[in-house]
């Protein structure tokens, strides 16, 4: 099935003279190094050179023929590779073994984005050490915040027996660059302990080994109070006996996988346990777990989303958005080398605009990973076509100052600037059982660009979708231009119709699909919007709000939290204004909510005016499925439209200039 196969497609090349070439350069492999990736990174090029140009490589140690010829320089840097192009010979040559499959999915690629032989020649190394994925899944086969259909890795409490959707997965992943993953859910639930007990080690053990194969390190999440759940009384980061417990679990563990990644922790964070229970703090929490793994080599990953869920906003000193950076900042410099903080790229949840979280631009003496969530659990359910990357490179262009004028987030993340030992980017992932892996067809998009953009955040958000469009459905000009005119505005689309000016939320309660403007208003997990008869927004400003604003350093402080200069996009999540504010636009503040909802309908209908003009040019099946979720993204955009703008001119009492229809 086409949907299934991604952005692997390898369709037949039909130009015959290109066809040539590639046989040409690639009839004869010679490689005199082999490991299981190099394995894996050869049968791949068999399969694609196989099904694109209708031959299979010979694979040879010794060869003077013409072809491709990898080698290994392990003085090159890890995970690199080096292409060159020399009358009908092909060099790769790659830092490791890891390198040598990046290397051959880059000449994959370059086959099927139809690339002339003269411009194979490519020096690449992955900006981000650290390229990972969180998995949601559950063991009873449920996926948190999945809207691709049930787990592939699991089924009632069973590792699912065929394992062929898993491998496909690994593929997929390393082809985009991808090299660790975690497999369960950070919220671990009863019986998911086992994992790292006798009764699934096999199993996660098989699973770490396919993931191998494809360069891509396993990690499971744990939970904190795991000792408890095997006996004993207390979970206290310091007793002797939790120690005790730990270091004999990383024992069993790594003698099993020895290549085995580390434990990804969610604690003292929505109602899981942590070493606050114990009067512990986060350091202490962390890094007795990275004793236990130290000797092997392992890691803790270890998530900075702590808050208090239970919390109304009582004072200045409750505002969700501050948790993260006054949980974990006094701690900077604390934590064992081997604990890496995972920070979300907001202060919030992975809303439709958020600042980005200033731990980033705040830890100095930290390992830490930016995390993202590719799932679009506020972003339209992967039931709204929303393409991520222009998002998620906004936040990494983002100028923190740290180290004064320049000190971008992605150089942050990447190491570059505070030489941590580990750090990168890790996002949760968006795929399921559908056969499609992502339910919209179009969500194949963040998953691919996700990769690519984390290999190289200076790739643009255009380019990376020019790479997805023409691998997924071919290169017909029309069909590029149309899908890359749909792709590349729909996130400001579903701004457009959506929460407001940063604000976010208005989503209904718990399953987050959908308006409803109150639902969490009056609610206690700390999200708020404070809208009345005379204004909107959240103070978070130094003199009379939360401080929020406090946590930034001078140049975003200063631009933030003065009402006159905070950017229009982000001003109802720094302030809270009357509804005939002026914005920077020139447009009040309610007038910008009544022309920006009408608009992102337009927008959407307009979407689908441009995907059907491709009905001939995208076969039925693709076609259909885009096309209904197209439809229902429509009819939820006008739903949100109209409570949005009936709830602020019953609120507001102020008329829309321009006479259009408010009530629904
Ligand atoms: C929120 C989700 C919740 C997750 C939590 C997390 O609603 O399901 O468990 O984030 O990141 O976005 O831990």
């Amino acid at each position: 099935v086409l949907s299934y196969r991604a952005w692997l497609q390898y369709c037949p090349v039909k130009d015959e003279e290109y066809k040539q070439q590639i046989e040409a350069v690639l009839s004869v492999v010679t490689v005199k190094e082999t490991s299981i990736i190099i394995d894996a990174a050869l049968s791949e090029l068999s399969l694609g050179l196989k099904e694109m140009c209708a031959f299979q490589p010979a694979i040879t140690t010794q060869s003077n023929q013409n072809g491709l010829h990898i080698t290994i320089e392990d003085t090159q840097g890890k995970e690199t590779f080096h292409i060159t192009y020399d009358k009908s010979q092909l060099y790769l040559s790659a830092g490791d073994d890891r390198g040598v499959l990046y290397g051959v999915y880059h000449l994959l690629r370059q086959i099927q984005l139809k690339t002339p032989l003269e411009q194979f020649g490519v020096k690449e190394a992955p900006k981000n050490p650290m390229r990972m994925i969180n998995q949601w899944d559950d063991m009873n086969g449920e996926v948190e915040r999945g809207y691709a259909g049930k787990s592939f890795f699991y089924d009632q409490y069973q590792f699912i027996k065929d394992r062929t959707r898993v491998k496909d997965y690994a593929r997929l992943l390393s082809s985009t660059g991808i090299n660790a993953i975690s497999i369960n859910n950070v919220n671990v639930h009863e019986n998911e302990t086992d994992l790292i007990f006798d009764r699934y080690l096999a199993d996660v053990k098989q699973t770490a080994d396919i993931f191998s194969m494809y360069g891509i390190d396993l990690y499971l999440s744990i939970n904190y109070a795991a000792p408890m759940e095997k006996g004993l009384t207390t979970a206290d980061p310091l007793d002797e006996d939790v120690k005790a417990f730990w270091k004999d679990r990383a024992k069993v563990i790594y003698d099993n996988m020895p290549h085995f990644g580390g434990f990804l922790v969610k604690a003292d964070s929505e109602n899981r346990p942590g070493p606050f229970t114990y009067g512990r703090n986060h350091a202490e929490g962390a890094n007795m777990l990275a004793e236990a793994l130290a000797p092997y080599g392992g890691k803790v990953i270890w998530r900075c989303f702590v808050y208090n869920c239970k919390q109304d906003w009582r004072d200045r000193q409750t505002d969700r958005a501050r948790a993260a950076y006054d949980h974990f900042l006094p701690l900077d410099g604390e934590f064992l080398d081997n604990v890496i903080l995972q920070i979300k790229n907001g202060p919030m949840d992975f809303q439709v605009r958020e600042p980005v979280s200033p731990l980033i631009g705040g830890l100095e003496k930290t390992n830490y990973l930016l995390e993202f969530q590719i799932a679009q659990e506020y972003l339209g359910q992967q039931k709204h076509l929303v393409y991520l990357v222009p998002q998620w490179k906004e936040v990494l262009n983002f100028d923190t100052y740290q180290k004064g004028e320049d000190t971008r987030v992605k150089d942050l993340v990447s190491g570059k600037v505070l030489n941590q030992k580990h750090s990168g980017i890790v996002s949760v992932s968006n795929v399921g059982i559908d056969v499609n892996w992502t339910g919209h067809l179009m969500a194949q998009l963040n998953l691919y660009g996700y990769g690519r953009m984390i290999w190289n955040p200076d790739l643009s958000a255009e380019a990376i979708a020019l790479e997805w469009i023409k691998q997924t459905f071919g290169h017909d000009e029309a069909l590029v231009q149309t899908l890359l005119n749909i792709v590349i505005p729909s996130w400001e689309t579903y701004e457009n119709y959506t929460s407001p000016l940063g604000i976010g939320w208005m989503v209904n309660i718990s399953h987050h699909y959908g308006p409803n403007i109150d639902g969490y208003e009056y609610d206690n997990w700390g999200t708020y919007h404070f809208a009345d008869r005379d204004g909107v927004g959240v103070d978070r400003t130094k003199e009379t709000g939360s401080g929020y604003s406090t946590q930034y350093h001078k140049e975003n402080f200063e631009c933030y939290n003065d009402v006159t200069t905070c950017p229009d996009e982000l001003l109802l999540f720094f302030h809270h204004v009357p509804y005939t504010h002026k914005l920077h636009s020139g447009k009040t503040v309610i007038q910008h909510i009544y022309d920006t909802h009408f608009k992102g309908v337009e927008e959407v209908e307009e979407m689908i005016a441009r995907f059907t003009t491709l009905r001939t040019l995208i076969d039925d099946a693709r076609f259909e499925s885009v096309m209904e979720r197209l439809n229902h993204q429509l009819y939820m955009a006008k739903e949100w439209r109209d409570i949005v703008n009936t709830y602020f001119y019953r609120k507001s009492g102020i008329d829309d200039i321009h006479g259009r229809k408010i009530y629904a």
